[in-house]
């Protein structure tokens, strides 16, 4: 395959289209906190696309060892739904987050509605998917976090007691 038509490839799909994606918590038996960490944007075959997330792994800002903070959109590039607690945390927090997939800080959602958002850039007419890793806080069952993408729900996940990851279905934006 030439050069040319490499590139020609590589740039199908619609125009590029400013799209907001959401992670909220969505339930709340037990300790009603849930963890994420390493989001990542994927296309349709699974390969990561790098670049559209920013602080996709929460590691901005630095809060030293032990430390954490309400997520400020200003320093950590993610806005707060503004219901609950959308912490920015350090491994080795309160909330017991360690060992994290992604050291040293991952992203705590306390209380349901708790959430986090961010505004990004995809290609209209094209499938994405989104991986990422969570955990519930303690034992139990039945916490979830749902993903949204312009406010549409496009996929919903169980927290597990350890840290685990998904990939969701893929998901077309219009
Ligand atoms: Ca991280």
């Amino acid at each position: 395959m030439s050069r040319r038509r490499l590139l020609l490839f590589g740039s199908m799909g619609g125009p590029t289209k400013a799209v907001t994606l959401a992670l909220i918590n969505q339930e709340y038996p037990g300790d009603h906190s849930i963890f994420v960490d390493q989001l990542e944007i994927l296309d349709v075959a699974g390969n990561v696309m790098p670049g559209i997330l920013a602080n996709s792994g929460f590691e901005y800002p630095v809060q030293g060892q032990g430390g954490m903070a309400l997520a400020d959109p200003a320093t950590s590039n993610w806005t707060p739904t503004g219901v609950g607690n959308a912490i920015i945390h350090d491994q080795f927090g309160p909330f017991g987050t360690y060992p994290i997939p992604q050291p040293n800080q991952c992203l705590v959602l306390q209380l349901a509605g708790a959430g986090v958002s961010q505004t990004i850039l995809l290609s209209s007419g094209t499938y994405y998917r989104i991986r990422f890793w969570i955990r519930q806080r303690y034992g139990g069952a039945g916490l979830q976090i749902a993903f949204f993408i312009d406010g549409v729900e496009v996929h919903r996940e169980s927290g597990p007691n350890a840290w685990t990851q998904y990939t969701s279905l893929p998901f077309l934006i219009s």
